[in-house]
């Protein structure tokens, strides 16, 4: 990647709006706007106090046409987003007169963008960490309010902190450590033992509560995965559209409706919920049937939550008493449905018991849409009840969860270690990993490779 050039690219989505913004960013961003930039009252773009707007036309200097009229707002280094020269020119948002505007500053001296190339020198130039940096695109890409409130205190470095902190920690008992091994003939005290040992331990405290806190952290990114489960016509469809409040499925009186699975997203309570409806399990004979019997049972073994629906208005089935048995690994809420009908069904005692959310009954009627708010309750409860909710750092990246977990074994190996009394220099090795998991995160040791790969994950312009 070359910094040293400046970089253009349309940041705002493609389509037709009221305005787009063309974004430069690097040492020549002034000059190169300058040169397609007329001002309505003659001012030039270089000689602009920094974060200012100017009114005028985009001009192409081949044959003095005007292209568009637009706002450029004038931002200089090092204030700026990437902490170069920025310039963004806000014209109107069609994708013709963007595109002109774009290729005009390419002639003016500008290089195409790569994704996410803004945001990628905002982390070199040192703006952002690595976890900053891909808060970023967790706020662009937020399912709801609450992912997008840790977004954001991600982006505002909350989660940076807390891992600079645990980086801290482990540097200065590294140090400790390694003022060992300059005395190789001097055993480490116990007491001096100990106090590793607290102070590993409190590291490895903190790692394991950030580790703990991505269950909830990926929900919140990447959405509750729930599968709808349950024999052919005991309502799963209609529950997908109550829930949905639009007619998304189809339902009839037909058992087997249902042949593939459907997926939607819900907002419910604030966590991103990705909902599949799926095929009434049964020993169907048709093909087509079992195929998308056999995705209902792959979706259940997917799911993070199963919503095994049930007919109250008909006795227990044998192919229900087996769905609880097959649900029993999973974390599962039982909802009785057609509560509005005289009901049959005895309340099957769920194999599971213990766990918040796991083997709880709902009764619901999905054609009369009653039932659903303590049903959305109880989903809500599943998650937040396993989940550090409030606390400020939730860990939302699998990138980073790998990192932390690969630190935890580090600190787990160091502390059989002390126990062993290895010497001090074994210890070390163990803490520098550790220390190498944890700078991966930020950004400090992360290979050029996976920088890289990150970075191309970003929309173009940002
Ligand atoms: N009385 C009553 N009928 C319901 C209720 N929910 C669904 N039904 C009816 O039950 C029948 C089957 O509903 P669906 O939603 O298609 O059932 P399904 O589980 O998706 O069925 P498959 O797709 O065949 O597996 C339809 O006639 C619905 O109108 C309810 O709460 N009360
Ligand atoms: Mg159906």
């Amino acid at each position: 990647m070359h910094t040293e050039d400046t970089i253009a690219a349309i940041s705002t989505a493609p389509g037709h709006s009221g305005i787009g913004i063309v974004r430069l960013s690097g040492s020549d961003a002034l000059k190169i706007a300058e040169r397609i930039f007329l001002s309505a009252r003659q001012k030039k773009i270089r000689k602009t106090p920094s974060h200012r707007m100017l009114y005028g036309h985009i001009i192409d200097p081949a044959n003095k046409e005007t292209i568009d009229e637009v706002l450029v707002s004038v931002m200089k280094a090092p204030h700026t987003y990437t902490r170069e020269d920025m310039v963004e020119i806000n014209s109107h948002g069609g994708p013709v007169p963007m595109r002109r505007i774009l290729d005009l500053a390419l002639h003016a001296g500008a290089r195409l963008a790569e994704p996410g190339e803004f945001t990628q020198r905002a982390f070199l130039n040192g703006r952002l960490d690595l976890v900053q940096a891909e808060a970023v695109i967790d706020l662009i890409n937020a399912l709801t309010e609450q992912s997008r409130k840790t977004a954001l205190v991600q982006l505002k470095g909350g989660l940076s902190k807390k891992i600079q902190s645990i980086r801290e920690e482990l540097i200065d008992l590294a140090a400790f450590v390694e003022a060992y091994i300059d005395f190789p003939d001097e055993d480490i005290e116990s007491l001096s033992l100990n106090d590793m040992k607290k102070r590993a331990l409190n590291i490895q405290q903190a790692l394991q509560k950030l580790i703990e806190s991505s269950r909830y952290g990926m929900i919140l990114r990447e959405g509750l995965k729930t599968a709808i489960i349950g024999r052919p016509n005991v309502g799963k469809s209609s529950l997908l559209n109550a829930l949905l409040e639009h007619d998304r499925a189809i339902v009839t009186e037909v058992p087997g409706t249902t042949r593939d699975v459907i997926e939607e997203y819900l907002n419910i309570k604030g966590i991103p919920v990705r909902i599949m409806d799926t095929a009434g399990i049964r020993d169907g004979k048709d093909i087509a049937e079992k195929e998308g019997v056999k995705r209902s049972l792959k979706a259940m073994e997917d799911a993070d939550l199963v919503l095994l629906v049930l007919d109250g208005s008909s006795t227990l089935h044998t192919t229900d008493k087996e769905l609880i048995e097959k649900s029993g690994a999973k974390n599962t809420i039982v909802v009785i449905n057609k509560s509005d009908l005289p009901q049959k069904i005895n309340v099957p005692p769920h194999p599971l018991h213990g766990k918040a959310g796991e083997g709880t009954v709902v009764h619901i009627s999905a054609k009369h849409e009653t039932g659903l708010d303590e049903l959305q309750r109880t989903i809500a409860e599943t998650v937040l009840s396993h989940s550090t909710e409030g606390s400020a750092e939730v860990v939302t990246n699998t990138r980073h969860v790998y990192a932390l977990e690969k630190a935890l074994v580090s600190m787990e190996s160091f502390m059989t270690e002390v126990d062993k009394q290895t010497s001090p220099e074994f210890l070390s090795i163990e803490l520098r990993d550790a220390l190498d998991a944890i700078g991966d995160i930020i950004g400090i040791t992360t290979p050029d490779d996976i920088l890289n790969r990150i970075f191309s994950n970003f929309c173009i312009g940002k």
